[in-house]
């Protein structure tokens, strides 16, 4: 059932992506000629981003055509739209896992699934979650915008961008294999071919945490190949990283001095020191963990260093993730949250400064996973003391934002709306954190649902919202044409509401004493479970909805010709992005008039194109 149900989102993550490739492929064509007008304008790449260099084959001009064209790209926005499509369909799967979890908590008996495919399901859940779709889609966005934002022309590595992107296909099916490999057996049953390896292969059920003995006992041999395969992932993350750091240290533009670099791009250079510290030890550690399970070594099982060592390694790399999950996402707050208040954002130093510390103290604050594993209780105070300490930078960010809304011309539009969602959940996840990083409470909460639903009020309230908000915001960019602003709006508040009934439950269900990472449970518990799953559904429909909007206004939504889509001439803030998007839109103009053709060969209906004065003034 696992494997059927999985398969059909496999079939449906390669349909969207076929989907995905011919709009990309039909919209490339149109960017191709405008690159290449540019480029026949103006020899010199000029400063403010994106430019084609004069170095063929590194950017747009000189690219082949079709798939060959996403295959060898090493142009940023390529890359960076190759690492968004790769993320969401992660992001898809991951989120299915999700729903079949949900479904089998709506009642009290295991009677969905069997104990070992839930242990799989919530174990591939998370891997696929935080490596395969948060940091991915990420990237995306930083590779696509991060250049336009300082005026580079590219990433200071583009080939390294191109090879980092490649390795996360093949590091995603080892991880996910089991079920890959089921359905390939399967494929090759009919075959003279011995597929028994592969069937031997099951999904890993271990828990993302990867704890021992657990995992070096069990025999499953995917559960190698899946630590191979997350270690190859931790490669592609790291080459990103040096690459984002690179970038901004030597590609700003001349006058985006440090002083001038935007808060996004400083959340991403933050997000990308702390991969560069905690992924290289991630990497080894699993590389001492798939030696226990391959060579006989003791290094995480007695009498060696035991599975307190593994612990530890883990989450000194497992606690700064957390922030390398969540630091981009602040990062499109900080940035799009302004831009609908009509104002400045409040405190830009102290928010750079907030994202500074919390890089630095992420690595301070590891052991309060590990509060019950009787640790010297000094030590443990100490933890304790970092973890409360670590608060403060991130209600710093919160007071910030709240500062930039009180008095500000608040358009309701529908970026916004994701901003405001994602400070309410922050205030609860962020809060429960503050909680859980004191011991005494931590003794009894730890391992319950109330740590579920700490981190997933964080990690589903805000990330995939700033996402999100980053694809509507920047959906004229990405498109040419303006997403359907109804259908966002009901969308948006789907997830709101959805997210606070899915997590908020499971605080409950947490102090009630409910352990995590069960599919079966006492009866009583029943009426908050059934709550949270149809919290989950709820997600799921505005998901849905959301993938709908994106695909269906890319392909027939009104054409946008005039670049201040959000009036943010008025307020002095139509940034670098935008003005580069203006620069293009005026290049296809003046193409036309000298071709003689309409604006557009876009489908849209003549009456939609223009941005109305109402359209832009929405909610305002
Ligand atoms: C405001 C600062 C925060 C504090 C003080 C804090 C504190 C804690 C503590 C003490 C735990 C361990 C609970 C236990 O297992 O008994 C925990 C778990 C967790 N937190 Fe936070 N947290 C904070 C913010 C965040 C953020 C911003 C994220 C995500 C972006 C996050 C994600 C997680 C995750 C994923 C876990 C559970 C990992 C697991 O056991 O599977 N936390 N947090
Ligand atoms: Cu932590």
């Amino acid at each position: 059932m696992f494997d059927s149900v999985s398969g059909l989102v496999i079939v449906g993550c390669v349909l969207s992506a076929l989907a995905g490739y011919r709009y990309l492929r039909d919209g490339g064509e149109e960017h191709r000629r405008t690159d290449a007008a540019r480029a026949g304008e103006r020899e010199e790449a000029t400063p403010d981003g994106g430019y084609a260099s004069p170095v063929v084959g590194l950017t747009d001009h000189g690219k082949p055509g079709g798939l060959m064209r996403w295959l060898t790209t090493v142009d940023h926005k390529d890359i960076g739209v190759l690492y968004i499509l790769l993320g969401t369909a992660a992001g898809l799967w991951g989120a299915t896992d999700g729903m079949m979890i949900r479904t089998e908590l709506l009642t009290a008996e295991s009677t969905v699934w069997t104990v070992e495919t839930y242990n799989a399901i919530f174990t591939t859940h998370g891997l696929t979650m935080l490596f395969f779709f948060v940091t991915p889609v990420f990237f995306g966005i930083a590779n696509y915008f991060l250049p336009l934002l300082i005026g580079a022309d590219d990433l200071a590595f583009p080939r390294i961008n191109a090879i980092a992107f490649w390795l996360l296909p093949p590091s995603l099916a080892m991880v996910r294999g089991g079920l890959l490999t089921d359905l390939l057996a399967r494929g090759l049953a009919p075959l003279p071919i011995d597929a028994a390896a592969l069937v031997a292969l099951e999904p890993v059920a271990t828990g993302w945490t990867l704890y021992t003995p657990l995992s070096v006992q069990m025999e499953n041999p995917q559960i190698t190949v899946a630590l191979l395969g997350l270690h190859l992932s931790g490669v592609a993350t790291t080459m990103g990283a040096i690459n984002f750091v690179a970038t901004i240290f030597t590609e700003r533009a001349d006058e985006v001095g440090w002083h001038r670099l935007d808060i996004f791009s400083w959340n991403i250079l933050v997000t990308s020191g702390i991969i560069v510290f905690a992924f290289p030890l991630l990497g080894s550690a699993l590389l001492m963990l798939i030696a226990d399970r391959a060579f006989g070594t003791t290094f995480f099982v007695e009498p060696g260093g035991g599975p307190l060592l593994w612990q530890h390694l883990f989450w000194f790399f497992g606690h700064p993730e957390v922030y390398i999950l969540v630091l981009p996402a602040f990062g499109i707050i900080s940035l799009v949250l302004p831009k609908f208040c009509g104002r400045r954002l409040f405190g830009f130093q102290f928010i750079v400064y907030s994202t500074i510390a919390i890089g630095v103290l992420s690595f301070g604050v590891w052991a309060h996973h590990m509060f019950t594993t009787g640790m010297a209780p000094g030590l443990r105070a100490s933890f304790m003391a970092v973890s409360l300490a670590i608060a403060i930078p991130s209600a710093v960010k919160e007071f910030n934002w709240i500062a930039t809304l009180w008095n500000g011309n608040i358009r309701l539009t529908a970026p916004m709306l994701c901003m405001l969602g994602s400070l309410s959940t922050f205030v609860i996840g962020g809060i429960t954190g503050v909680f859980l990083a004191s011991i005494p409470v931590d003794l009894v909460l730890h391992d319950t649902l109330h740590v579920v639903g700490h981190f997933h009020l964080i990690v589903v309230g805000i990330i995939p919202m700033a996402m999100i908000a980053a694809s509507y915001y920047w959906f004229p960019i990405l498109t040419g044409r303006m997403y359907n602003r109804r259908l966002a709006k009901a969308q948006v508040l789907l997830l709101i509401v959805g997210t606070f009934v899915t997590f908020m439950p499971l605080l409950l269900l947490g102090y009630e004493g409910l352990p995590r990472r069960y599919g079966f449970y006492p009866p009583e518990f029943t009426p908050l479970q059934q709550i949270a799953s149809i919290g989950a559904y709820t997600l799921g429909v505005g998901v849905v909805l959301w993938v709908i909007n994106m695909v269906q206004s890319a392909r027939v939504g009104p054409v946008v010709r005039d670049a201040d889509v959000w009036n943010l001439k008025e307020t002095g803030q139509f940034t670098r992005e935008w003005q580069w998007f203006e620069e293009r839109l005026e290049d296809a103009e003046r193409r036309d008039e000298t071709d003689g053709e309409p604006a557009t060969g876009g489908d849209a209906p003549e009456k939609d194109g223009p941005q109305s004065q109402d359209d832009r003034e929405e909610g305002g």
